[in-house]
């Protein structure tokens, strides 16, 4: 075997750098052992374009049970009539919804990237700006919130052929049940991307979409605490979900249509050893502890939030239901960029964004975002996070001041020194 020294020592260093950090990136997690060892098993040697029973490769016998194994948990965990486990992220389970329910040229209308929403959801720099004609829904400017009515506005004005709810910087419950109403009143299909707060929605700490979005993606590694990846779900068996456009429509009909467009429309060979490694994620989050986990997560992240604002930050929205928050740093005299590279110094990861209605560009931004799954997966309960936050405003109150963020880090080191990388 040849050794590869280079490659491996630098994911040694990666390692030590998850180890002695503070990770507060809304969209990380640390996966269990059993799911780590999944990714990097044999299953990697393994072509089986198609799905179980019905592959373009001999000898998917195995690789079948186990991709079997992660649809039905899937389904069980979330209440889905319907799973695909093959998208290989979360953008490619949305460019496979649209390229099953929407030709090239027609409307989708998403969440704004600048007000929280995400990429794939109609951004004119990704594929879904350029195959489709976007237009944006976005937080009202004096309370951070989304307003339904006025959705319903715009959603009136566009027709959009897709509505797309969900959101990769917004701190709120989302309301699916009104979004199925806008839908219907403007005969839209309706897709809930739930990415960021999956874990909380399968263990019911929010509102579910399935009852009411004709389709459910996910990714698989952000609070659902799996491998890295992508999932499209349907929910349940509808009559005539798409208006007058797909008049026959049916819980098979959609589902071969996704299938198909997961491959061969959009991808090719799945992952197998993802896929196992997505089976033992949903395993885990069945499990009763994991409800537990999730609890803790809500609630670091509302200790954070109340600690942010007692400290006069000003949290977009003012509070948090969910994981994670979105700060607008105007009032502190700090750009998202340079909190962002302070904070590293100081072995505190998080990411610069945009805050709605920013002046600055998505390389500078006002805003920073912070999120508590990775953090409580390493253990931290709430009375660490009063600390965490106190470190953290020493960094943005002293961000130029290299010796106080050599303290900061040194502090940050001593509270994870004790603290396992791999949840429980
Ligand atoms: N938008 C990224 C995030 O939330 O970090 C994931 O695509």
């Amino acid at each position: 075997m040849i050794q590869d020294n280079k490659i491996f020592d630098l994911i040694n260093k990666e390692r030590k750098r998850q180890t002695v950090g503070i990770e507060l990136i809304a969209s990380e997690n640390f996966v269990s052992e059993n799911v780590l060892n999944a990714c990097g098993s044999v299953l990697t040697n393994k072509y089986a374009e198609g799905y179980p029973e019905k592959r373009y490769y001999g000898g998917c016998e195995v690789v079948d049970e186990i991709e079997t194994l992660a649809i039905e948990r899937a389904k069980k965990l979330f209440g889905a009539e319907y799973a695909n486990v093959q998208p290989h992220s979360g953008s490619q389970a949305n460019a496979s919804v649209f390229h099953a329910f929407l030709n090239p040229g027609d409307k989708l209308l998403g969440f704004d990237l600048s007000h929280g929403g995400h990429l794939t959801h109609g951004s004119s720099v990704n594929f879904s700006g350029k195959i489709y004609k976007s237009s944006f829904y976005g937080v009202e400017r004096e309370s951070g919130l989304l307003n339904y009515e006025n959705i319903l506005k715009i959603a009136k004005k566009e027709k959009p052929n897709m509505i797309i709810a969900g959101a990769s910087a917004y701190s709120r419950d989302i309301n699916f049940e009104k979004f199925r109403e806008i839908a219907d009143e403007v005969g839209a299909f309706l897709l809930a991307d739930i990415s960021h707060p999956s874990g909380l929605i399968a263990k019911k700490f929010l509102s579910d979409p399935m009852p009411h979005c004709h389709v459910v993606t996910t990714t698989t590694h952000k609070t659902l605490r799996g491998a890295r990846g992508g999932l499209i779900m349907i929910g349940k068996d509808y009559e005539n979900p798409f208006g007058l456009k797909f008049k026959n429509g049916n819980l098979k009909m959609m589902s071969k249509l996704v299938d198909l467009a997961v491959f061969p429309g959009n991808q090719g060979g799945p992952l197998e050893h993802v896929i196992a490694a997505k089976a033992i994620g949903f395993g885990e989050a069945l499990d009763d502890s994991f409800y537990n986990y999730i609890e803790r997560v809500k609630n670091n992240a509302s200790t954070m939030c109340n600690e942010f604002i007692s400290r006069g930050y000003n949290v977009v929205s003012n509070g948090t239901d969910n994981h994670l928050m979105l700060i607008d740093l105007r009032n502190k005299n700090i750009t998202g960029k340079d909190a962002e590279s302070a904070l590293v110094k100081a072995d505190i990861t998080a990411n610069k964004n945009m805050v709605p209605y920013d002046d600055k560009s998505p390389f500078i931004t006002s805003g920073i975002r912070f999120g508590t799954p990775a953090i409580t997966t390493r253990g931290l309960v709430e009375s660490d996070i009063k600390n965490v936050v106190e470190m953290i405003d020493k960094v943005i109150l002293n961000h130029d001041n290299e010796s106080v963020l050599n303290e900061v880090k040194k502090d940050v080191n001593q509270m994870m020194s004790d603290r396992p990388l791999f949840n429980p």
